[in-house]
């Protein structure tokens, strides 16, 4: 079988499955939401991560119907089981953005697992919204409206962030996990003030901002010291089936 035809019929056999890794509130250890991130439980070769096959489901065109079928998933599964204070965010590419009606697709799903819009919020990279900034701008503006949430990914490493961010509908901003790894080496001063920087700036846009990739009670320790509020890691817990957590 061809990756692609492997793809196809893992669809068809509903293979894929979201893990949920915990956001947690930095100030009192509480879970408030989860990334729900997906994996593909192959037969034969286990469990496979997005390394293994998202490159070729993207080349093949089937990563929309795969998304797709794992955002609604991933919302159905928190809307059964979570408490209704937490929230579940989902990575969210170019190509869907591409799409006009992608946000009513979304609320419509909603509406179809019973998950309150407010209880979602879609991750976008820097990347994916240099594409069309107006259109996106603007699809992101109506899900706002809708109730739904947007986190800005991997803060730090795209271009011109600090140019647009402010007339971005975002709730949320993720410091990306590069800044976070520094935190706690020697000479970290430098990383440190970036951080610093990064929250006084998204708190200034009351933007709440999300620390991923914590790894160690130190780099824990300084984000909290530093008023960031919430926070994301193997320290604090891996990706894992919601079972796992709820
Ligand atoms: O655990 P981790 O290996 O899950 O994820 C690696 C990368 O794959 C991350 O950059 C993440 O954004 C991406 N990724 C995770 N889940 C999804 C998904 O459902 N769809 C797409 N397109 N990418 C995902
Ligand atoms: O691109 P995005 O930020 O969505 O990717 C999330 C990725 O980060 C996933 O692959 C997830 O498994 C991984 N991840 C989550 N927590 C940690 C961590 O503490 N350290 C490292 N190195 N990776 C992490
Ligand atoms: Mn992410
Ligand atoms: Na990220």
């Amino acid at each position: 079988l061809t990756m692609e035809s492997e793809l196809r019929k893992a669809l068809r056999q509903n293979e894929f499955e979201p893990h949920f890794q915990p956001i947690f509130r930095l100030g009192d250890g509480q879970i408030v939401g989860y990334e729900a991130l997906i994996r593909w439980n192959h037969p034969q070769r286990g469990l496979l991560k997005p390394h293994d096959f998202v490159r070729i489901a993207e080349d093949s065109g089937l990563i929309e119907a795969i998304d797709w079928r794992l955002f609604e998933m991933s919302c159905r599964m928190l809307a059964q089981k979570g408490p209704a204070e937490q929230f579940v965010t989902f990575n969210v590419s170019a190509l869907h953005l591409r799409h006009a009606d992608f946000d009513t697709r979304i609320l419509k799903m909603l509406e179809r697992t019973g998950l309150a819009s407010s209880r979602l919020i879609t991750e976008v990279t820097e990347g994916a919204l240099l594409d069309n900034p107006e259109s996106v701008r603007s699809m992101l503006d109506r899900l706002r409206v809708a109730g739904v949430g947007a986190a800005l990914d991997d803060f730090g490493t795209g271009y011109s962030s600090l140019s647009y961010l402010h007339s971005l509908p975002m709730r949320m901003l993720k410091i990306d996990r590069a800044f976070v790894h520094e935190l706690d080496k020697v000479g970290s001063k430098n990383s440190t003030t970036v951080v610093a920087a990064i929250l006084a700036l998204a708190h200034a846009l009351n933007i709440q901002v999300i620390a991923e990739g914590i790894e160690t009670q130190a780099q824990f320790d300084t984000l909290l010291s530093m008023g960031c509020e919430m926070g994301q890691g193997y320290l604090l817990g891996r990706p894992a089936p919601i079972d796992e957590w709820l």
